[in-house]
């Protein structure tokens, strides 16, 4: 199916938010495969985008290869989705769907479960592009934890995830939608494309994109 009559109107930024072991990867997948064969442009992104210099040292923090200072590899996470702010609003101007693993949530979430102050962590994020929708996959640390397991990563341990659960908790506003991510597959997959075809039309239809935490 074709929709290249649509190519003048603006595709809609849907982030997906969670624990690690929530499910977000593979329904954004799922997502990502309905979105196209509605005939619409849909890219997959994710953070952190451990493919530019930045992300790089992201990366090799994550994998505990070096240490770096909370504050520091805070700004780090930050300046990576800056780094592709531009890309991002090109493409969404353009008629491309976005719909991204993680953003600035994640960002203020797992840092501030370090203890790093809140507002803090927020405003090196205000001005990036604003969600047109964020889902966020709902589940407990614990029965995360029991899903296979956490790989060898720094921040997948279970008392590290209740304090980024609580972090969430606090940032959700009513522009959020969370899905139980105890659900069947197929049930997360059926919610989270309804709400994302809402929101896609409404894009179509013109809704303005907006900054994040802007004043
Ligand atoms: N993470 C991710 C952060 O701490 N801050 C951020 O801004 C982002 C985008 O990086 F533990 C954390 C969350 C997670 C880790 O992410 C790597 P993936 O999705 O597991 O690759
Ligand atoms: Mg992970």
């Amino acid at each position: 199916m074709e929709r290249s009559s649509h190519i003048d109107l603006r595709g809609a930024l849907i982030v997906l938010e969670g624990l690690d072991r929530c499910g977000k990867t593979s329904q954004c997948g799922r997502l990502h495969s309905y979105i196209k064969e509605s005939g619409r442009s849909v890219e997959s992104w994710r953070y952190p985008d451990r493919n530019t210099g930045v992300g790089q040292m992201i990366s090799s923090y994550l994998t505990n290869q070096t240490h770096l200072d909370d504050h520091t590899i805070h700004l780090l996470f930050s300046a990576n989705r800056w780094e592709k702010r531009s890309l991002m609003e090109s493409k969404l101007r353009s008629g491309t769907t976005l719909i991204v693993d993680r953003y600035a949530f994640s960002g203020v979430a797992f840092s501030s479960a370090k203890g790093l102050d809140v507002e803090w962590c927020k405003a090196p994020e205000a001005g990036l592009l604003a969600p047109d929708l964020v889902i966020y996959l709902d589940i407990s640390p614990e029965k995360a934890a029991e899903r296979g397991g956490y790989g060898v990563e720094r921040y997948e341990q279970l008392e590290f995830q209740k304090k980024v659960a609580d972090s969430y908790k606090m940032l959700s506003d009513s522009t959020w939608k969370i899905v139980d991510a105890t659900l069947p597959v197929e049930d997360i997959e059926k919610k989270v494309r309804d709400m994302a075809m809402e929101c896609v039309v409404m894009c179509e239809k013109g809704k303005p994109l907006s900054k994040l935490w802007h004043n």
